[in-house]
């Protein structure tokens, strides 16, 4: 049934009424007809709405919130993620974590960020480990006899079993196990780390020696053209096929080489905010997310936010490139 307005007339008969004006006259008299009936059925039309409007009163609580001010909390959004998995990079932000266990781990939860199941394989693991109370792991040389594992520790303490050892490495500690060297990882007390972990590629014919420190200690290297301050943690020899870089930047620094090379990187962001460029996508990035870059994608970082920013980065070093792809690393 068409609905009769308050001006006693159907909102349908109003448009038939105008639309039956003779064409000639059409003129401004005409138009000033129509502007009047449109404008008659538009006021109608809002009495309409308004009346049944006030049935149930607006709620407009949220243009005016406090969590407004806050900014909005994307990662609560029911079905968004910042997360992105493209062809030759990927970014893996905090909310889409999935914790499960891993072999070797006992009482440890384990987040893997980074691995070869990407579109275009990673050769190497970048996970997380959460280890609980009694949390312990126990390396497999027969098992992965090639298996080289770097692990950082973000939070708590370990305690290191093994032939250089025993040791205890606390937050901004590091250690490096060559393959085929028997380790032991216990949890003394809220441990928290982030693990790599790639087949050896036999670059040379020296195998890679253990390796611990803490980063505070390295020195910062010269960076030519650059102003960020950069650490390495393992010794620049042949014999370690991969390398693992702190970086620093202050607000406002970025790196400056617009860097497109055939080296992998694994990061993962241990403090601040800034934007991350992966290829021809430009990512707003906070502390916690991890990300893949693949073989020459195009890479840039500028540091934002009120904070310094730090990331820990996997980058391979003194292999043969050339030769990677055809022949392909021991697995
Ligand atoms: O050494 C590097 O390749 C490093 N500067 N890359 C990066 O931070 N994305
Ligand atoms: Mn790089």
């Amino acid at each position: 049934m068409a609905e009769v307005t308050r001006c006693g007339a159907t909102a349908a008969g109003m448009v038939s009424a105008a639309a039956r004006l003779p064409v000639p006259r059409r003129t401004a008299l005409a138009g000033r007809r129509l502007t009047s009936v449109w404008f008659g059925l538009a006021t109608c039309a809002a009495a309409l709405s308004f009346s049944s409007a006030s049935a149930t009163k607006h709620d407009y609580t949220s243009v005016f919130s406090k969590d407004r001010d806050a900014g909005v909390k994307f990662e609560n959004l029911p079905g968004f993620t910042r997360s992105v998995v493209e062809r030759d990079h990927a970014l893996i932000t905090p909310e889409s974590r999935v914790w499960s266990g891993t072999p070797g781990w006992k009482k440890t939860n384990t987040a893997h960020l980074i691995t070869p199941s990407f579109p275009m394989a990673a050769e190497f693991t970048m996970y997380l480990v959460d280890m609980q109370e009694g949390g312990v792991f126990q390396s497999d040389e027969k098992g992965q006899p090639h298996l080289e594992r770097f692990i950082f520790v973000v939070e708590g303490s370990i305690f290191v079993k093994c032939a250089d050892g025993p040791l205890t490495l606390k937050d901004d500690d590091f250690a490096f196990f060559p393959p085929g060297y028997a380790h032991q990882i216990e949890n003394l007390g809220g441990a928290k780390l982030v693990v790599y972990e790639r087949q050896h590629f036999y670059a040379s014919e020296t195998v890679p020696a253990f390796h611990h420190g803490n980063t505070e200690e390295k020195p910062n290297l010269v960076t030519p053209g650059e102003i960020f301050k950069l650490k390495k943690c393992l010794p620049e020899q042949e014999e370690y096929d991969f390398n693992i870089h702190i970086m620093d930047f202050e607000p406002g620094e970025f790196l400056n080489v617009k860097e497109v090379h055939y080296n992998q990187h694994g990061l993962l962001l241990l403090e601040g905010q800034g934007i991350y460029r992966l290829g021809e996508r430009w990512y707003p990035v906070q502390a916690g997310d991890a990300i893949w870059m693949g073989p020459f994608v195009p890479q840039w970082y500028g540091a934002l936010g009120k904070k310094r920013s730090r990331y820990i980065l996997y980058k391979d070093t003194y292999r043969p490139p050339g030769h990677l792809m055809a022949h392909g690393a021991p697995h």
